[in-house]
């Protein structure tokens, strides 16, 4: 049982965009799944009045990482798109902390932390534990993970409310393995006290 503290701990969505959706662009294998999952997650954090923070891929239309420009993805995510909005099934509440990222053009970013202020956002709020769910395993979500144990914070990976995109199979395995290296905690929503 994890019992969530008072004023340290947060909640980072990563990446729940239309595009990453069964139906979108960049479809994650039952992206979809995690919603209700996740909606259960936020009303948690809500209760105990605990930060939410939402990262979203926020791509300018040529960004580097699409195919078009020799990159390895389909156009997913452009800023201001319908793909690039987060889900109407998502219920972020309206004082979620929104981070753009990805947002130049020559630069891909697939961490959270990369490039923007989630740091400084985290330290002013005072937060030490980081519970983190989204999309994709393999990608956003891991090096996001990767980043938050660099800068320090305790992190606990909602193994309920990730799922990957396995472009090669057994990444979403490497990913895991890489972050259970890191001392990431995984948990489910039945861990919560
Ligand atoms: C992501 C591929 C490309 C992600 C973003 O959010 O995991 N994956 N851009
Ligand atoms: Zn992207």
């Amino acid at each position: 049982m994890i019992e969530l503290q008072p004023s340290t701990d947060a909640l980072i969505v990563v990446d729940v965009q239309n595009d990453f959706l069964p139906g979108g662009t960049l479809a994650i294998p039952e992206g979809d799944q995690i919603i209700p999952v996740l909606n259960h997650y936020i009303d948690r954090f809500t209760a105990e009045g605990l930060p939410i923070l939402a990262t979203r891929d926020w791509h300018p239309s040529h960004h580097c990482s699409f195919q078009s420009r020799g990159g390895p993805w389909p156009p997913h995510c452009i800023a201001e798109t319908h793909g690039a909005q987060f889900p109407s099934e998502l219920c972020l509440p309206s004082e979620t902390r929104i981070i753009s990222k990805a947002t130049e053009p020559e630069r891909e970013a697939y961490s959270g932390f990369d490039g923007t202020d989630l740091d400084r956002q985290l330290q002013r709020l005072g937060m030490k534990r980081l519970f983190i769910g989204g999309l994709a395993t393999d990608y956003c979500v891991l090096n996001t993970v990767r980043d938050a144990r660099s800068c320090g914070y305790q992190v606990f990976l909602l193994r309920d409310a990730v799922r990957a995109v396995n472009i090669n199979p057994g990444d979403e395995q490497k990913a895991l393995d890489e972050m259970q290296r890191l001392e990431t905690r995984f948990i489910t929503l039945q861990d919560l006290a």
